[in-house]
């Protein structure tokens, strides 16, 4: 059978603009290998600018698939909902089905919630959607397949469980990166080979999708996984083969130490058998000067690490992210301590947010020290814990953005306050400030600090100067130009 992934993977603004994420999706090149072994044709439109109606269409009808095979997070999800509209009313017989982080936290708005979808895959997808693809082929029933969902003759909804979790994922075959096209990924992916170590994730952090997608499983304790150093080894030894132009390897693991003995036979064996500079993504908690040193001595140049808001009580009773300011200063400071160049992932417009709490995550920032910092705009995903205190505080809307890089979705109280308007669009360069103040002797370190958050919350000055003044540093530290951008 012939099947073709549909991935939306650019983002539109208001305006109509658009920006090109157009990386490499681990999962669909994982199932497109499961597939072709299987003996199916496999393809991919990988979409990364905006398509009208009938490109897409007449692009369907070129590859002339048996089954569509949709792949989307949230944000991507209202992109496939409209292409498979389109192909539904030119192309009423053509399979559709739809996978991705999307249908594991909301299946109910792709099926029943989508007519032009046939069938939602939950869970992973690799197995599942070889069976769907047989069971189509050989005319047996589709619904009889754990993790699809779909409506049955007589219109009803079919929601099969969730099969456990692959335990052992060095079962699975390497990623079919040929599927994707070279031509249309972003410049920097050519030279950086991307691979995961592990699924899942042990925490619960309420804005993340772990929390929800665990709770499918019959056997979640299992939902953190690792494949063995040695296939991962293999896979990058393939890879660094197969890509003689791989400058460096790009983990997208969140905990890549989580486990003491793996991460310590991965560092020895890495460095030994692969020896090209890494970057990757960490949790604060699980580092310690020793570990650093480890990754640092195996290559590791780059690290990213989720801060996500400076202020303890937000960070804690609601993010869920048991973490302290000084954990974090102190596992930055050690990276640059071992020459590994640091990228912070922040957020604001979170409930509950006040404008001296987005100081706070500006503040540790400053202390911190990172190279480059990530800030987004948070974005509710559904049935999340923090989506639930959204519903519960009314601030959701019906607005919908494609990026964690626009304004918020959210009505939040104080989002029209000119100081909190500052304060959000203007996290970089106030932590450029802070930095500088942190550099002086005390007591005008304290000072100048205290001087600048005054600024935005004292009550004593009147607000047209604080807000004066305000701008006035702001555009005279904008002046100073961009900051440098670590690629990661
Ligand atoms: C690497 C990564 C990226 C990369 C690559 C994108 C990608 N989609 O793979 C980049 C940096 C580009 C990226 C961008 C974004 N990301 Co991202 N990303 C990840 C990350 C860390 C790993 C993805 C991965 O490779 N997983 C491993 C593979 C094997 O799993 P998988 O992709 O989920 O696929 C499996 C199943 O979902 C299913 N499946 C997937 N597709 C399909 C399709 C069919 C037909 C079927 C049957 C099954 C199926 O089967 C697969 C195999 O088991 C995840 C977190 C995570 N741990 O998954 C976040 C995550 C997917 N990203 C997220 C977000 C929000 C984004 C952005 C919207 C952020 C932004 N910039 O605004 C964009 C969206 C880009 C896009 N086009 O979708 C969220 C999505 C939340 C949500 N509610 O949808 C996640 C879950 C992070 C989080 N925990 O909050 N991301
Ligand atoms: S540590 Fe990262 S991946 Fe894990 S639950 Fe928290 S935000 Fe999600």
């Amino acid at each position: 059978m012939k099947i073709t992934f549909v991935y939306p993977d650019f983002f539109q603004y208001a305006d109509g603009s658009f920006f090109p994420e157009a990386r490499l999706h681990l999962g669909i090149a994982m199932m497109s290998r499961q597939l072709k072994d299987a003996g199916h044709d496999v393809d991919l439109i990988h979409v990364v600018r905006p398509w009208d109606r009938e490109e897409f269409v007449s692009e369907v009808k070129v590859r002339a698939p048996d089954m569509l095979a949709f792949s989307a997070t949230t944000m991507m999800y209202q992109k496939a909902r409209m292409y498979s509209e389109w192909v539904r009313e030119a192309m009423p017989d053509l399979t559709t089905v739809c996978g991705g982080t999307h249908a594991q936290l909301d299946a109910e708005d792709i099926v029943p919630g989508t007519p032009s979808i046939d069938f939602v895959v939950r869970g992973e997808g690799d197995f599942a959607l070889v069976e769907l693809a047989e069971a189509l082929e050989s005319g047996s029933d589709p619904l009889g397949i754990d993790n699809v969902w779909g409506i049955a003759a007589g219109g009803k909804v079919v929601r099969n469980p969730v099969r456990p979790l692959i335990e052992d994922l060095d079962t699975l075959p390497f990623a079919d990166r040929d599927l994707f096209d070279d031509e249309l990924l972003c410049e920097d992916q050519r030279e950086r080979g991307t691979v995961m170590a592990c699924r899942g994730c042990p925490y619960n952090c309420t804005y993340c999708s772990n929390h929800i997608q665990r709770l499918q499983y019959p056997n979640r304790k299992a939902y953190v996984r690792f494949r063995s150093v040695d296939h991962v080894i293999s896979e990058l030894r393939w890879l660094r083969e197969r890509s003689p132009g791989l400058k460096f390897i790009r983990f997208d693991d969140d905990i890549l130490t989580w486990d003491e003995d793996w991460f310590t036979e991965f560092c020895a064996k890495y460095k030994a058998e692969i020896g090209l500079p890494f970057v990757c993504n960490a949790f604060v908690n699980l580092l310690d000067e020793e570990t650093i040193a480890m990754f640092a001595d195996a290559g590791c140049e780059v690290m990213a690490m989720g801060i996500e808001s400076g202020n303890p009580w937000l960070r804690g009773r609601i993010l869920h992210r048991h973490m302290t300011n000084d954990d974090i200063v102190r596992v930055y400071q050690a990276c640059k301590a071992h020459g590994i160049k640091t990228v912070s992932t922040n957020m604001v417009a979170m409930p509950h947010e006040t404008v001296d709490m987005v100081l706070d995550t500006i503040k540790v920032n400053a202390r911190a020290e990172p190279d480059t910092m990530q800030v987004s705009v948070f974005y509710p995903f559904p049935n999340t814990h923090m989506y639930d205190i959204c519903v519960e505080e009314g601030y959701l809307t019906d607005g919908h953005r494609d990026s964690i890089f626009c304004d918020s979705i959210l009505e939040l109280p104080d989002s029209d306050r000119p100081e909190m308007v500052r304060a959000r669009e203007n996290v970089h360069v106030l932590t450029q400030i802070y930095k500088r103040f942190n550099r002086l002797p005390d007591p005008l370190r304290e000072q100048a600090t205290k001087a600048m958050d005054g600024l935005f919350l004292s009550d004593r000055i009147p607000r047209k100067l604080r807000l004066r003044i305000l701008d006035t540093i702001l555009e005279r530290e904008k002046a100073k130009g961009p900051l440098e951008f670590v690629k990661y």
